[in-house]
């Protein structure tokens, strides 16, 4: 397929795990992507194996700084966005005893204010000058929204703000043909889960999915391309449950 030629994706968080897998996917299609993470060299390694003129961009997505000056390398580079997949979060595993204040705003700050900033600046990039031909945001959440997993309550917060924010900006951006649209993984082998607790969930998780096995970055890569790609133009504010079944909503 070829879904995604001469088109431009940013993807956040792109240096690993499941932001790597859907940068590699867009780009198998095509894509040129602009790999944004903190994670400088990995963003670079994501970039040269992604081709089709793919560059990498240092970005906290919760500066408004670092937002501004990837957006100005875009307008500079490819001068034109398609496709906004915010990927970028942290991924806690935090006992609910020590869940204080500044865990709760340091997870705030990333995964919600991140993915608001990079959709101002990109919606607007999208809807500015000699562009206008409409575009994609799609936010990743997650299941536990669902779920009420342990040991991530402002994690769970943060992705039902980006949950909720997804449907109200799909609002806002439907009369300039932008689609906004959310992927809620299930637990994934991402590099990030597998230096952490999570990685011990496994076999929960696995016993409470209707399709058996382990979660993979791949696995849901092509639920995010769907949502980008321009047949999907009729589905917007929507969430997509990408998790083996593990919940049903
Ligand atoms: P990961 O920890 O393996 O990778 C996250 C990437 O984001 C890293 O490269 C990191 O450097 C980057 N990042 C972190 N903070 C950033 C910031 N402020 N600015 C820019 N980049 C930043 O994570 P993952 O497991 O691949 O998760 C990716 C997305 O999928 C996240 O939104 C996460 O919430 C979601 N998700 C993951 C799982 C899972 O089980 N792995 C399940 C559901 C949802
Ligand atoms: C079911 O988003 O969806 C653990 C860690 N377990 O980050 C997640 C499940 C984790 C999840 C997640």
């Amino acid at each position: 397929m070829d879904r995604f030629k001469d088109k431009v994706a940013i993807v956040t968080g792109a240096a690993q795990g499941i932001g790597r897998a859907i940068a590699s996917r867009l780009a198998a299609e095509g894509a040129c992507v602009v790999a944004a993470d903190l994670d400088a060299d990995g963003a670079a390694a994501t970039a040269s194996a992604c081709g089709n003129g793919s560059f990498a961009v240092r970005c906290d997505v919760s500066d408004p700084a670092d937002v501004r000056l990837l957006h100005e390398r875009v307008a500079a580079g490819p001068g034109r966005l398609d496709v906004l997949v915010n990927n970028a979060a942290i991924v806690p595993w935090v006992a609910w005893d020590d869940v204080d204040l500044d865990h709760w705003r340091r997870i705030m700050s990333v995964n919600l204010d991140g993915v608001f900033l990079m959709a101002r600046a990109s919606s607007d990039m999208m809807r500015g000058r000699g562009q206008g031909r409409g575009g994609r945001i799609v936010n990743i959440c997650s299941n536990t929204v669902f779920a009420g997993t342990p040991n991530m309550a402002a994690y769970v917060a943060s992705k039902g703000g980006v949950l909720g924010f997804t449907r109200a900006l799909a609002t806002e951006l439907g009369p300039h043909g932008i689609t906004v649209n959310a992927v809620t993984p299930g637990l994934t082998a991402s590099e990030g889960v597998m230096a952490s607790p999570h990685k011990d969930a496994f076999e929960f998780v696995e016993m409470l999915q209707a399709v058996k096995g382990r979660g993979q970055p791949e696995d849901i890569a092509p639920a995010v391309a769907f949502l980008a790609s321009d047949e999907a133009r009729w589905i917007t504010g929507q969430t997509l449950n990408v998790d083996a079944g593990m919940v049903r909503w």
